[in-house]
């Protein structure tokens, strides 16, 4: 029912807003939500979501044969799905604006844990549009995912003869690159396109839809097709997944089905038979470890959002927009006197590149392309600068240079 999830008192802003989204084409940013939508997490944490399961993360490191090894690849990028995509609503009761991230705004990790230790870097690498630049890395496994990511909204509607849906679309730009050391390989893995639905009721959610690919070095492609509802299980969240030789889409080396929320089966290709299987529903994560807000660069999400979260977390609509725009405002005078003065905001971790000769390689066989007038350049991890980063950084800079190595 229209509007049903929406608190009585928020109901005028609540179609407001839909008007206001009707029109919304381009940067999220620019999109000002009725308080009881947004969130106190800020974009620049989502990077987290990759790596929450870190023994599935870095798992493809200890297989020696290829072609398994492009499947537990296939098999932890479908393992984050969950994570990235459900898991607000699960935790909030419905998908939530988060806090738009300000230029430089970082969020620093590590999880603990039998996978021994993996490391966390996101920055914000721009704001206008925004793009969020991260890497993740396991010095034992010599594993480590990098990427950059921003988003396009454009709006759709559609009016079925008894249902009328409110629906935001949005692709997904960027792509993320996992690399492992030990074979020298590289995965590069493009982003689902994806539907905020429920606006209506004021629940919205995340859904999944169209193809997203994971490209390798080594001559594999995994190919992950997506549906709302399946047309054979009917199921929510259901995806159904190839993976083949390059070129060789009709003759698969394994097959995995299933809910990406629930759970999912890979099996071989000829013989149908099952290899192994996942539940993205019953396996713990990991929490990740982040330094207390006073140990935290000032730069640091939590501490910059700190009287903002707490507002928002009371209700004081108030005090945290007043609170959001003395954040603002010096992000505003930083632009200026970087403009006076004919520089750039240094990024601490992440430098723009035009060349990246890995991406165009990869890119190449599954008809992607290299977009960065949509995310204000290329973005790579930058091991030079992260270990110049001065303290708290120092101490991650060090592996992040054994790593590399
Ligand atoms: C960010 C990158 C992550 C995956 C991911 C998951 C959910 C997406 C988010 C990305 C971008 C921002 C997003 C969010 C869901 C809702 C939110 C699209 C792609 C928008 C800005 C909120 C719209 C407001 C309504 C909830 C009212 O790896």
């Amino acid at each position: 029912k229209e509007g049903a999830a929406v608190p009585p008192q928020a109901r005028g802003s609540w179609s407001s807003f839909l008007k206001s989204i009707a029109s919304f084409n381009g940067d999220l940013s620019s999109m000002t939500a009725p308080p009881f939508i947004l969130s106190t997490t800020s974009l620049v944490e989502f990077s987290s979501y990759w790596a929450e399961h870190p023994s599935v993360f870095v798992a493809p490191a200890a297989e020696k044969d290829p072609a398994k090894r492009a499947l537990l690849v296939l098999k932890w990028f479908l393992s984050t799905l969950k994570q990235q995509y459900a898991s607000r609503s699960e935790k909030l009761g419905s998908e939530k604006k988060p806090l738009n991230p300000f230029l430089g705004e970082l969020f620093l990790g590590k999880w603990e844990d039998a996978a021994g230790t993996t490391q966390l870097v996101s920055e914000q690498v721009s704001h206008h549009p925004p793009v969020t630049a991260y890497c993740i890395w396991n010095g034992n496994a010599g594993v480590r995912l990098q990427g950059y990511n921003a988003q396009k909204a454009s709006f759709s509607r559609t009016i079925n003869v008894k249902v009328s849906s409110l629906a935001q679309r949005l692709q997904q730009i960027g792509h993320a690159i996992y690399h492992i050391d030990e074979y020298d390989e590289d995965y590069l893995i493009t982003l689902p396109s994806l539907h905020i639905e429920g606006l209506i009721t004021g629940s919205p959610y995340v859904e999944l839809n169209r193809t997203s690919y994971i490209q390798s070095s080594s001559g594999f492609t995994a190919k992950i097709d997506y549906s709302g509802k399946g047309w054979v299980s009917g199921k929510k969240n259901t995806f159904s997944a190839t993976l083949f030789p390059d070129g060789r889409e009709k003759e698969p080396l394994y097959t995995v089905d299933g809910q990406w929320t629930d759970e999912f089966t890979i099996k071989e290709g000829k013989g149908k038979k099952v290899v192994d299987q996942f539940s993205p529903k019953n396996t713990k994560t990991t929490p990740l470890s982040v330094a207390s807000l006073e140990q935290q660069d000032e730069l640091e999400s939590r501490r910059a959002w700190k009287k903002v979260a707490a507002a928002i977390t009371k209700g004081d609509t108030d005090t945290a927009g007043y609170e959001k725009s003395i954040i603002e405002n010096r992000q505003r005078e930083l632009r200026k006197k970087e403009k006076e003065e004919g520089r750039e905001w240094s990024r601490r971790f992440f430098s723009r590149t035009d060349k990246f000769p890995m991406f165009q390689k990869l890119a190449g066989k599954i008809g992607e392309q290299v977009n960065d007038s949509l995310t204000n350049g290329v973005w790579i991890f930058d091991a030079e600068k992260a270990s110049e980063a001065r303290p708290p950084f120092q101490k991650d800079g060090a592996s992040v240079l054994r790593a590399q190595e």
